[in-house]
């Protein structure tokens, strides 16, 4: 049994995607219709927890927001200042995609601020690992504007915050979103202390990003590790994923402290991904990384909650993985997994196991192991 802390707030709820069609911005011929970054999502992963007695397992932590200054060790004044002009008024696109509704630069500042308490949590010891169910996202925010829903760098503002007041000189970064982490990926791309992790669908969001032959530069090269899988990758890709690329990268880096960008949009229910993961598989994940953890980084993992887009099925995967984290079964049966593990193709597929291979000679390369 492990200490699990758990963020979330109300206010997560409240940031307002708008009336877009999907991910595409309204207007003829999209007819305005449900932004798919919209509330209940996440809302009903949460009331998954409270209808089923599983969050009395776990340790609350309250969200602050972060301060400005904590918000500008990554991105700029300029861009600061404009989502705050636009949530001041009633609201806008911060960048490309990513809807500013009224009242979402303080909530976009909570969403960081909650991963920093976490942080703070797990570093202090008050808590053994963490999970932060916040909104509005942040994998692909860019330093100078918003991209694909996601207002800031949560965890990069974490992650910078943990390197300058907490002792941790290592940081890694697995982030299992069905789309690539880039602006996790950017803003450390050429420093060696953070190692970021991303595997994700090939070329999905952004294009033309995630390559696997995309590993960093200066001193930052070999410190970005890219997993481009094909689509249709179920539990066996994402399985050997972790087996091959992800545990001898970390055994190797020996990180004081990981982050996970937990998006559940691999699932084999999601609109925004043509991959197989169910919750059983997110549950698998979990556990590999609990064990590396522990032997690295006194099992110091923190979640951020990222993507996922099925109302129905995201509360499952995310249950699983608590309680994977917490070490405790909530009783609770996934009623979806028999249909999800039962669809084929579930076992490694030739090109999942090829691109796999390159990934694993960018380890074996800048970190000679297998
Ligand atoms: C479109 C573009 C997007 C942007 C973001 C996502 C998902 C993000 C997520 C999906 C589609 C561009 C429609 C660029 O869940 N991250 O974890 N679409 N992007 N151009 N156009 C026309
Ligand atoms: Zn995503």
């Amino acid at each position: 049994m492990k200490k699990t802390g758990f963020v979330y707030h109300e206010l997560y709820t409240w940031h307002d995607t708008g009336n877009y069609a999907g991910f595409m911005a309204p207007g003829f011929p999209l007819q305005p219709g449900m932004h798919n970054e919209h509330p209940e999502t996440k809302r009903r992963f949460k009331n998954l927890l409270d209808a089923s007695g599983y969050i009395d397992n776990l340790h609350l932590i309250k969200p602050r927001e972060a301060t400005e200054e904590e918000i500008l060790r990554f991105h700029t004044v300029d861009y600061l200042n404009r989502v705050k002009e636009m949530s001041v008024g009633s609201g806008g696109d911060a960048g490309e995609l990513t809807p500013i509704g009224h009242g979402s630069y303080e909530i976009a500042l909570l969403s960081a601020g909650g991963l920093i308490s976490a942080t703070d949590a797990v570093m202090a010891g008050t808590v053994d690992n963490a999970y932060v169910l916040n909104r509005p996202p942040g994998h692909h925010a860019d330093a100078d504007q918003g991209r694909g829903f996601c207002v800031f760098g949560n965890i990069v503002i974490a992650a910078k915050h943990a390197l300058a007041n907490l002792g941790v000189e290592r940081i890694a970064v697995v982030d299992w979103d069905v789309h690539h982490g880039n602006g996790t990926e950017t803003a450390f791309w050429e420093d060696p202390r953070v190692m970021t992790i991303s595997m994700h669908q090939d070329n999905w969001y952004p294009q033309g990003r995630g390559l696997v032959t995309d590993v960093g530069e200066g001193k930052g090269e070999g410190y970005a590790i890219n997993m481009p899988l094909p689509p249709g990758s179920g539990t066996g890709a994402y399985e050997a994923a972790f087996d091959r690329v992800v545990e001898p990268a970390l055994r190797a880096y020996k990180p004081d402290l990981i982050f996970v960008a937990s998006g559940f949009d691999a699932s084999a229910f999601d609109p925004l991904g043509r991959m197989m993961m169910h919750s059983a598989g997110y549950n698998s994940l979990t556990t590999k990384l609990m064990t590396i953890a522990d032997d690295l980084c006194d099992g110091r993992i923190v979640m951020a909650h990222e993507g996922g887009y099925s109302p129905y099925y995201v509360p499952f995967c995310g249950l699983s993985v608590l309680e994977a984290l917490a070490g405790h079964k909530s009783g609770v049966e996934d009623p979806y997994l028999d249909f999800a593990a039962g669809m084929g193709g579930h076992e490694l597929q030739y090109s999942q196991d090829q691109l796999l291979k390159q990934a694993e000679e960018v380890v074996q390369r800048y970190h000679g192991t297998k």
